[in-house]
């Protein structure tokens, strides 16, 4: 698979369905010719004379052609397909480092299909799922934590999202590691060298100067393991469960956090069945926002199992929001969530307070003294939602200010990969500290900078380029 650079590739690039422009990639050695087989220049030119990066006015025609088409056809022509604007990004100048023809033509998906069929029996092959990617990572155009930020930059869910996604993208993370890796490949070079020339009297490594660069390490890794969490969060999107009894407003909270009726509410207890899921910006966070079915006892089926799903929901959420009915007295159901609620993952909410307040907070202290921070809203006013949405930012990302600075962590592969080294520089500082053979600290050292090495893809296999390019969308 990894050398199969030969033969050139065409995908679709734009979405399914109908849109204003559709356009369809051609990559490889042979794309100027095979795009020459349903491409014709208005201006008469071969595709192979046009400038590089430059777009030109052309006409497609269906890959009837057994020669590539000469000279100028017009829009009449029974294989006509449409007019469209072509560009030519000669290599190594273009995304894949190989010579690239984009057609721009109408997003029409007849239009589309009548070209790539063109394309592929004039001798393209159709692209696997971003292999426009790979191959821009094989011919060196970008390291893999930058082909894996490509994604990340198409998926990001707000703002921020897609600012660290960029980041990666330009190389940030990539140059981060691989500082920390050359360190340790330098580190390695001298006790390797030590290794070599133990018996003359040279000295290649000072054992403080060793270990105060470990230290160091260390700690950079620490750092960048800790910024893993919120970097899973701003790619990925952190689960907010909505829970509570039936009836305390939780379909109505979901509402008020979209902006829109996207849950059914009625005054019904036990309305919402199975569960809800939206995403939503909340404070620039992507946060997947889960209305549950209400907790309580009750004999229907159909609740239970909607009940059953309420608390799985809860058990993999990153925060659970304990929704009370401030016009009422605390419920049994009430009591019993409580109870369950003081984990950390949990913020208490008391919703209804344009009602007549029912519940104290000495009700609140008795029945949960660990309550920590409450929240007291109205859904439907609404009163008290941008204080809610703070709070909930506040107890997703406690060191959101910090995280803003420096590189950030999204990726789960370069998270276990960061562990992997950490590990390994950690055994080797012990190693040094008590004095054991130079062969075992380089053996952990060489474990932790092929580690590092693994995120920017100088070292790497056909496994896990195949597991990473396997996500993306064809036309990538
Ligand atoms: N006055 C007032 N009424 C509210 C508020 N929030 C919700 N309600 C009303 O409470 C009733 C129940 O609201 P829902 O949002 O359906 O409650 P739920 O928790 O989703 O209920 P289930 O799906 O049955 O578990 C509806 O009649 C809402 O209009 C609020 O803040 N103030
Ligand atoms: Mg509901």
């Amino acid at each position: 698979m990894l050398g199969a650079l030969d033969d050139t590739i065409c995908a679709i690039a734009t979405p399914p369905g109908e849109g204003g422009i559709g356009i369809l990639r051609i990559s490889g050695l042979r794309a100027l010719d095979i795009a020459s087989h349903v491409v014709c220049l208005r201006s008469g030119k071969s595709l192979h004379a046009l400038p590089t990066h430059r777009l030109t006015l052309a006409d497609l025609c269906a890959g009837t052609a057994s020669s590539p088409i000469t000279g100028t056809r017009n829009a009449c022509a029974p294989n006509f397909i449409d007019e469209a604007l072509v560009v030519v990004m000669k290599g190594p100048h273009s995304f894949t480092g190989e010579d690239v023809v984009e057609v721009q033509c109408h997003g029409g998906p007849v239009i589309l299909d009548q070209l790539c069929r063109g394309v592929l029996s004039s001798g393209a092959r159709l692209a696997d799922p971003g292999e426009f990617t790979k191959r821009a990572f094989l011919n060196g155009r970008l390291d893999l934590a930058q082909a894996e930020a490509v994604l990340d930059t198409i998926r990001a869910k707000t703002a921020r999202s897609l600012t660290l996604a960029q980041s990666q993208r330009r190389g940030e993370l990539s140059r981060y590691v691989e500082e920390i890796r050359s360190e340790l490949v330098v580190a390695l070079a001298h006790i390797e060298a030590a290794l070599d020339f133990a018996e003359e009297d040279i000295s290649f490594v000072r054992q403080d100067e060793l270990m105060r660069l470990l230290g160091a390490t260390l700690h950079k890794l620490r750092r960048l393991l800790q910024s893993g969490r919120d970097g899973r969060i701003w790619r990925e999107g952190a689960a907010v469960a909505i829970l509570g009894r039936p009836n305390v407003g939780k379909s109505s909270l979901l509402n008020a956090l979209l902006r829109s009726d996207r849950a059914i509410v009625t005054a019904i207890p036990g309305t919402t069945r199975d569960i809800l899921e939206e995403l939503v910006s909340i404070e620039g966070i992507p946060v997947r926002l889960l209305d549950t079915a209400g907790i309580r006892m009750t004999d229907d089926p159909v609740e239970v199992e909607g009940i059953r799903r309420s608390r799985l929901a809860w058990g993999d959420a990153d925060l659970g929001l304990i929704l009370l009915d401030g016009s009422q007295p605390l419920s049994e159901s009430d009591h019993a969530l409580l109870a369950e609620s003081e984990s950390v993952r949990a913020l208490l909410v008391v919703n209804k307070c344009d009602l007549p307040r029912q519940l104290s907070r000495d009700d609140l202290d008795r029945a949960c003294p660990g309550h920590g921070e409450i929240l007291e809203i109205s859904a439907t006013v609404p009163i008290g939602l941008d204080e809610l949405r703070k709070a909930i930012r506040r107890r997703l990302m406690p060191g959101m200010l910090e995280s803003n600075e420096g590189v950030l962590v999204t990726n789960l592969r370069h998270t276990v990969a960061i562990e992997r080294a950490l590990q390994g520089v950690d055994q080797a500082r012990q190693s040094v500290e008590v004095g054991h053979a130079g062969e075992l600290v380089a053996m952990d050292l060489r474990i932790a900078a092929d580690a590092l090495g693994e995120i920017t893809g100088v070292i790497t296999t056909d496994e896990i380029l195949e597991r990473i390019f396997a996500e993306f969308c064809i036309g990538k």
